[in-house]
């Protein structure tokens, strides 16, 4: 079975009149294959047999499951009641940290806010150029220090000049790292620290690219226990029909999805809509 075909996999499977085991246990696989998650596949897959007996329709049935699974207590507007408000981007490597602060940055503007950019991953020079050309695109100044300079004093130095000049908005990249590596783990710790004295930390958005599968929980768990994460940002969903692992952070940890990546653009950022992104996993 291609991943790439999984949602259309899934709703011709749902859609035969007589579904066999062996086609039960696909749908169970598909939904796997997605990341839906082994807790949720189950009870997904349960229900689904139930309303196979009704003769009712499964793929809406399909629908209304994974929405209920989506919902969340928690908004999913981004909280910008600070003076200045601070948004500190965090995640392992690669994941798309540096570009969604750029097309983030440039929603806020287009929004009619204030925006500055402190480019506290000092681990590369090349990030610094990389948000700078962000923030050029958008008119967004940047705040930042030489390779190897503490990522808290950037973040320092950003929120206080963001003050002075009443910036209504300070976006913080971090470096990526891996979840496991303690000492970096504690620096971002320490970045939050650092804001927070200065300034109200109003969202520590945390991102998961969409094709990591299963293991954007672990990622999701030890983030949230080293920073007070808000929010999860799902990229690169262009192009995969995974991505069912943000139920599961969802569910596990209460953290809402706030918006999801969908390209390398300025424009591919949007505010997560759980009905589309449910029409986006079984399109696919
Ligand atoms: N297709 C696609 N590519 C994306 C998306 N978001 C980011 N990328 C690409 O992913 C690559 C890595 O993006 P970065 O923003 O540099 O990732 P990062 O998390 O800042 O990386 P580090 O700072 O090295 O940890 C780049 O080539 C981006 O263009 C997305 O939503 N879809
Ligand atoms: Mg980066």
């Amino acid at each position: 079975m291609k991943l790439r075909n999984l949602g259309s996999s899934l709703r011709e499977l749902l859609s035969k009149t007589d579904i066999t085991n062996d086609d039960w246990l696909d749908i169970e696989d598909l939904l796997l294959m997605s990341d839906v998650g082994s807790i949720w596949t189950k009870e997904i897959v349960t229900n689904l047999k139930k309303t196979a007996q009704n003769k009712s329709d499964l793929i809406s049935n399909l629908k209304e499951q994974l929405l209920i699974a989506l919902q969340s207590n928690q908004p999913r507007e981004l909280n910008l009641t600070g003076t200045p408000s601070v948004i500190v981007m965090v995640g392992v490597n690669g994941v798309g940290k540096t570009t969604s602060m750029g097309k983030l940055g440039a929603l806020l503007i287009k929004q009619g806010k204030s925006v500055l950019f402190g480019a506290a991953d000092t681990f590369r020079a090349a990030a610094v150029n990389q948000i700078t050309t962000w923030g050029e695109r958008s008119g967004i100044e940047v705040i930042s220090k030489p390779e190897g300079a503490d990522p808290g004093s950037v973040a320092h130095d950003a929120v206080s000049y963001a003050k002075e000049k009443n910036v209504d908005v300070v976006m913080l990249d971090t470096a990526g790292r891996l979840h496991n590596k303690k000492a970096l783990m504690d620096e971002l710790g320490k970045v939050v620290k650092v804001a927070s004295k200065l300034a109200q930390v109003t969202e520590i958005l945390l991102f998961i690219d969409a094709t990591v599968g299963q293991n954007g929980l672990t990622q999701a768990k030890v983030f949230a226990q080293a920073v007070p994460v808000t929010g999860v940002v799902l990229t690169k969903f262009d192009g995969t029909a995974k991505g069912g692992i943000v139920i599961s952070i969802q569910q596990d940890l209460g953290i809402p999805v706030k918006f999801v990546g969908v390209g390398e653009g300025i424009s591919d950022l949007m505010p997560f809509e759980p009905s589309w992104f449910i029409q986006q996993l079984l399109e696919t």
